[in-house]
């Protein structure tokens, strides 16, 4: 773990998540101590900064420590001047349809369907409803690190097969393929990606597996289905189950930001009752090609634990 005396970071939880205390975001904090707030980011793999009363030129600048911004591609979710952001909302605002709202339901890591997955996710609570919303972690690197060798070995020789939306039942109300059209298929063809990957700065190993419904995963590759099926179910059990998963309560001004090259997250939002708001600004970072488990090699920053 890095020492840093400039930052302060309190672990909240076993293997992973800190509150970083003492500093509001801005400019100057972004560029003073943003190696430092990357470092602690990969340590702890979820940040958490309490009461951050900022504007979202602010909060977009800061999320530049953690990779290069996305511009979402939908142009009418983006923040009006801030076109990396969108609103998260369980209202009818900003072009966002009923199934979005909880779109973020079941656990994932954000954009596992494209070739080069998603890097960091913040949020900002703008909006939080007294109780409800809270947004669930689980460390897929502490999951595998706890796997026995043998099992690790063999994981390692698997990838996953992802698609956009993808379901095994079509009927399934949650089945969300039935929200996108032929073109939206076309566009979004099956990759796959390790089962096992290295985190591009750490050098640490991961699961990287969803839930099917929910995940976007169609199976692992070469695998008989119900064999497939469940490993799958067997391994995202074991992620998400209590000593991997962290809980966040949200309180308005709360700035969250997570790895998804390490961690799977969850939203609660399905059962939150609309008249209880919960609107948060997000921004995602552009990730990296999926590396599977080569030799420890050529690695930024290798962490000794
Ligand atoms: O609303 C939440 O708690 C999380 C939403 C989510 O999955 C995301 O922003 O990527
Ligand atoms: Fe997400």
């Amino acid at each position: 773990m890095t020492v840093d005396t400039a930052v302060i970071a309190t672990r909240l939880s076993e293997t992973f998540v800190a509150e970083v205390t003492g500093l509001t975001i801005s400019p100057e904090i972004t560029s003073e101590f943003g190696r430092s707030i990357y470092e602690h980011y990969l340590d702890h793999k979820v940040l958490v900064f309490r009461r951050q009363d900022i504007d979202a030129g602010a909060f977009a600048g800061f999320g530049t420590i953690f990779g290069r911004p996305e511009e979402h591609h939908v142009v009418k979710l983006r923040h009006p001047e801030q076109p990396t952001l969108t609103y998260l909302s369980n209202q009818d605002e900003l072009g966002r349809n009923k199934e979005m709202k909880t779109s973020g339901q079941g656990w994932h890591s954000d954009y596992s369907y494209k070739l080069v997955p998603g890097g960091a996710t913040m949020l900002h609570g703008l909006e939080i409803p007294v109780a409800g919303g809270d947004t669930l972690f689980a460390d897929a690197e502490a999951a595998f690190a706890a796997l026995p060798e043998a099992r690790k070995e063999f994981l390692r020789t698997l990838r996953v097969r992802h698609q956009y939306r993808w379901s095994p039942d079509r009927t399934d109300p949650w089945a969300r393929w039935q929200y996108i059209g032929p073109e939206e298929r076309k566009r979004t063809p099956e990759i796959t990606h390790p089962l096992v990957r290295r985190h591009p700065d750490t050098g640490r190993e991961s699961l990287f597996i969803q839930p099917r419904v929910i995940g976007s995963v169609i199976g692992i590759a070469e695998m008989a289905e119900a064999e497939s099926t469940e490993l799958i179910e067997e391994l995202v059990a074991h992620i998400t189950s209590a000593p991997y998963v962290y809980r966040h309560s949200w309180n308005p001004l709360d700035v969250v930001v997570w790895d998804n090259r390490c961690v799977l997250h969850s939203a609660t939002t399905k059962d939150l009752d609309e008249k209880h708001v919960r609107r948060l600004l997000r921004l995602t970072t552009h990730g990296q090609p999926v590396t599977p488990s080569m030799p420890k090699v050529g690695y930024s920053r290798l962490s000794s634990r």
